[in-house]
C-alpha cells in the first residue's frame, strides 16, 4: 500500500517555556515552533515538529529557515510523490542539502501515518521493543544554591541522571558542588561546543568528579580536539552537535573521538538516519541516548519511540511535559514516574494532538495542497 499525502498544514506557535534555560550559547525562555500536519488520502493524520531554535546558536538552522525549506522544497516534494515506506522520503530528499531539522519535521508525519496504517505503535513500527524508557534531566546554568535545589528535586522525583550545562569559567565549581552533595548521583556535563583546543587539559582534569560523560566540549567540526581529549581522559566523551550524518558517526567512531552519541532526530534529519546511526553504533559498542531540544509533546512522542531501540542504553533528556509547558499540546501529557516513561501502545505517535491547545499558542497557519 502506498501513502499519498493530500494536504499539509504548517502551524507556527509561540510557546513560553516554564523555565529560563541558560546554556553556553545563550538564554532560552520561549520557543517559536513549527508543527507539520500531514493528511493522507485515506484521512490519516500525521504530525511532526521542527526543533530549530529561533536563532542559529545550537546549529545553523532556525525557525525561519525551516519554514522556507519546508514550504519551498519539502512540502512540494511530499505532495508530488507516493510513499511505500517513509525511508523513500529520505532518498528522494537527498539532493536537498543539509536542512535536517526541516527534513525531520516532515519525515515524522510519514512515520506517524505509516505506523497508523499498520496499527502499530510508532516505537514498534521502527523496531523498538522496550515498554518503558529511562530519562534524566538537563539543568540550566544558574546560581549554585538554586542548582542544588533543582538537583535535589529531580533526584527525589526519580530522574535517572542529572545533566549540568557548563561553559568556560563555569564548570568545575558547579560540578564539584553537586558532586559533593550527591556523591552517587549519575552526573554529566554538556558544554554545547564552548571550549577551545587549549582547554583540553582543564577538561581532562574533570575526571576526578566521576562524570558519566562530557557532552560536546568543542565545535562541531573539531574532530581532532575531541579525539585528543578522549585519548587523555577516562571520562567518556559524548558527541551531540558534531553528529549530523551517518558519515559523521562513522568518522567519530573510527577516530575514537567519542564513546557515546546523543541522537537527536532533528539534528540528523529524522528517523531513517537515526536507524542507520543506531546500527553502526551498536556494531561498534558506542552507547546511545536520545537528546532533547525543548520539544512540545509532538517531538517528545518521537523521542520516546526512538529511545525504545536497542542500543539506547543510557537515560535520555525527555523530561515530563510539565517541566516545559503548561499546558502541553498533547493528550495525555508525557509523565515521568520513577525516572521512567511508559511507551504508549496506541497506533502511531500514541498521543493525541489537542487542537484547542494548539490554537492557544498558534500565531498563524498555512495550507498546502497538491
Ligand atoms: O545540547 O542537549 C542540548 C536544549 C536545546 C538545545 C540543545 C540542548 C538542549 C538541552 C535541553 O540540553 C534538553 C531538553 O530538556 O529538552
Ligand atoms: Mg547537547
Amino acid at each position: 500500500m502506498k501513502m499519498k499525502i493530500r494536504e499539509i498544514v504548517l502551524h507556527r506557535l509561540h510557546m513560553p517555556l516554564q523555565m529560563r534555560f541558560e546554556t553556553s550559547f545563550g538564554v532560552e525562555s520561549d520557543r517559536d515552533v513549527i508543527l507539520v500536519e500531514a493528511i493522507s488520502e485515506d484521512g490519516l493524520i500525521g504530525w511532526g515538529e521542527s526543533v530549530a531554535l529561533k536563532r542559529p546558536l545550537y546549529n545553523e538552522e532556525t525557525t525561519d529557515t525551516v519554514f522556507a525549506i519546508l514550504s519551498r522544497e519539502l512540502i512540494p516534494l511530499v505532495l508530488e510523490n507516493e510513499f511505500s515506506h517513509p525511508a523513500h522520503f529520505t532518498s528522494i530528499s537527498e539532493h536537498i542539502r543539509g536542512n535536517r531539522m526541516a527534513k525531520s519535521a516532515i519525515e515524522a508525519c510519514l512515520w506517524d501515518i505509516w505506523a497508523q496504517e499498520q496499527s502499530l505503535p510508532l516505537a514498534r513500527a521502527i523496531g523498538g521493543h522496550k515498554s518503558v524508557v529511562d530519562v534524566g534531566v538537563s539543568l540550566s546554568i544558574q546560581p549554585l544554591e538554586s542548582l542544588l535545589l533543582e538537583v535535589r528535586r529531580y533526584v527525589e522525583e526519580g530522574y535517572r541522571r542529572i545533566k549540568l550545562k557548563i561553559k568556560p569559567g563555569w564548570d568545575e565549581r558547579p560540578i564539584a558542588f553537586v558532586r559533593e552533595a550527591f556523591p552517587d548521583v549519575q552526573l554529566m556535563a554538556d558544554a554545547n561546543s564552548a571550549y577551545k583546543h587549549a582547554d583540553i587539559s582543564h577538561l581532562a582534569n574533570l575526571e576526578k568528579y566521576n562524570l558519566m560523560m562530557i557532552e560536546q566540549p568543542f565545535l562541531e567540526d573539531a574532530w581532532e580536539s575531541h579525539q585528543e581529549l578522549q585519548e587523555l581522559t577516562s571520562t567518556p566523551i559524548c558527541l551531540d552537535e558534531s553528529i549530523r550524518t551517518l558519515d559523521d558517526a562513522t568518522r567519530a567512531i573510527r577516530m575514537k573521538a567519542c564513546k557515546i552519541i546523543n541522537v537527536k532526530l532533528g539534528r540528523i534529519g529524522g528517523i531513517q538516519p537515526a536507524l542507520e546511526i543506531t546500527n553502526i553504533a551498536r556494531e561498534s559498542g558506542i552507547a546511545l541516548w536520545c537528546g532533547g531540544m525543548f520539544e512540545t509533546g509532538i517531538g517528545r512522542a518521537f523521542n520516546i519511540a526512538i529511545a525504545t531501540l536497542e542500543g539506547f542504553t543510557l537515560p535520555g533528556d525527555t523530561a515530563a511535559s510539565s517541566r516545559y509547558w503548561k499546558p502541553d499540546i498533547i493528550e495525555p501529557e508525557v509523565m515521568v514516574e520513577k525516572g521512567h516513561i511508559h511507551v504508549p501502545s496506541r497506533p502511531g505517535r500514541g498521543y493525541e494532538v489537542n487542537l484547542e491547545k494548539v490554537a492557544r499558542y498558534q500565531q498563524r497557519q498555512w495550507h498546502f495542497r497538491h
